[in-house]
């Protein structure tokens, strides 16, 4: 394969401190579209508003020639056609996607990437089969470590031309809500979040639900790829392994209150009682707390939480802000799991900018 130098794909590298967003960044943020905040209004993000992040093209795939291969360290390897994929036991859930780099523009300095600020995220009714009775049927060898999940997309990314390619131990691959996704919402899977077929892994950050899925290994070591391996490590030094990413840590937004100002989107809002709502998640079992606050940070004041949701479904919450001060107030809100973990105030900063949990602030005028 041609090595292509680093003009055509560059090195990773961090803002400079003073480093605005370039035409480069903002060309991905075009055409990767966050969820607009109003949306958290919505149980099920509308499938339009729904996040999408995709860092090649998106690909164009046949249904009629499209089919998925299982292989690997198996005793019989599996053919499937769309029919036979749909023909199988059909399952449906609501499950909440979040992107890795969500927040990434956030940080100082920025990792220059894709520059989600606070709206790589959604949650959709997912309908497809459970993986692991493929596997099964298949016949694993004892010898299975790893699946590998492998996309129709392809690319250059940091200089090594590739297939989006994700790999997964065998124990999540084998979860029975790991789910190969053909429905959103209803409908058919649209090309933009991976028809005909997605891998759907509930709980961690979105690099690992494969979208236009064509083939599913099974691999008697650990996947080794480059989403894996280079991509999706949490490290400060350019040169340490680092560790990788896997489940959502947990998180929670706001809905914008009032309306907007078109260009800073700051807030206005009438003085009185403003009852403020939005949604909170964690890929470690449930959101269990939230709590907000209206001085930046300083004192936090716990919401109440809506009903509990599905496992990997996001939580509805709200709290009621008597906002009896004129002038300009920092909206914060923050999110705690059932294990324990809290949302840090402070950026936790990692040079590819992933799994940031930081919480959010809105700027409100109250008048
Ligand atoms: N084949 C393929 N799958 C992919 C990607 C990709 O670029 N190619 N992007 C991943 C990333 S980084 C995210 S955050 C999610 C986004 O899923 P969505 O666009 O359906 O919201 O898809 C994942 N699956
Ligand atoms: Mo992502």
């Amino acid at each position: 394969m041609e090595a292509l130098d680093t003009s055509v794909s560059p090195p990773a590298r961090v803002a400079e401190m003073d480093e605005g967003i370039s035409i480069d960044e903002l060309r991905l943020a075009a055409r990767n579209h966050g969820m607009p905040l109003e949306a958290l209004r919505y149980d099920v993000t509308p499938v339009g508003l729904h996040y999408v992040l995709t860092h090649y093209d998106i690909p164009y795939v046949d249904v009629e020639t499209w089919h998925l291969e299982i292989g690997g360290e198996v005793e019989r390897p599996l053919t499937l056609g769309l029919d036979d994929v749909r023909s199988r036991e059909r399952v449906t859930r609501r499950v909440t996607l979040e992107c890795a780099g969500n927040g990434r523009a956030t940080l100082t300095p920025r990792p220059v990437s894709q520059p989600w600020v606070d709206e790589a995220v959604g949650t959709a009714e997912w309908t497809g089969t459970p993986l692991a009775p493929l596997l099964r049927e298949a016949g694993l060898h004892p010898s299975a470590v790893d699946v590998a999940f492998t996309g129709a997309d392809h690319g250059v990314e940091r200089g090594v031309e590739q297939t989006y390619q994700r790999g997964l131990p065998l124990a999540e691959a084998m979860r029975d809500d790991v789910l190969l996704v053909y429905g959103m919402n209803g409908q058919p899977l649209p090309p933009q979040h991976g028809a005909p077929l997605r891998l759907l892994v509930p709980g961690w950050y979105g690099m690992a639900q494969v979208k236009w899925l064509a083939d599913v290994r099974v691999l008697d070591a650990p996947f080794d790829g480059y989403q894996n391996s280079t991509a999706y490590r949490l490290k400060q030094d350019p040169d340490e392994p680092g560790e990788p990413v896997t489940r959502i840590r947990p998180k929670a937004l706001l809905q914008p209150p009032g309306f907007p100002d078109f260009q800073t989107r700051t807030r206005i809002v009438e003085r009185g009682t403003h009852l403020l709502t939005g949604r909170a998640w964690s890929g470690w079992g449930q959101a269990t707390r939230v709590d907000v606050s209206v001085d930046g940070g300083r004192t936090w004041h716990e919401a109440r939480l809506g009903p509990p949701p599905d496992q990997f479904e996001w939580r509805s919450w709200q709290w009621s802000w008597d906002a009896h001060m004129q002038g300009q107030v920092d909206l914060c809100v923050r999110a705690s799991d059932a294990e324990g973990n809290v949302q840090p105030v402070e950026q936790m900063w990692n040079r590819q900018g992933v799994a940031n949990n930081h919480v959010q602030r809105v700027t409100v005028v109250v008048r």
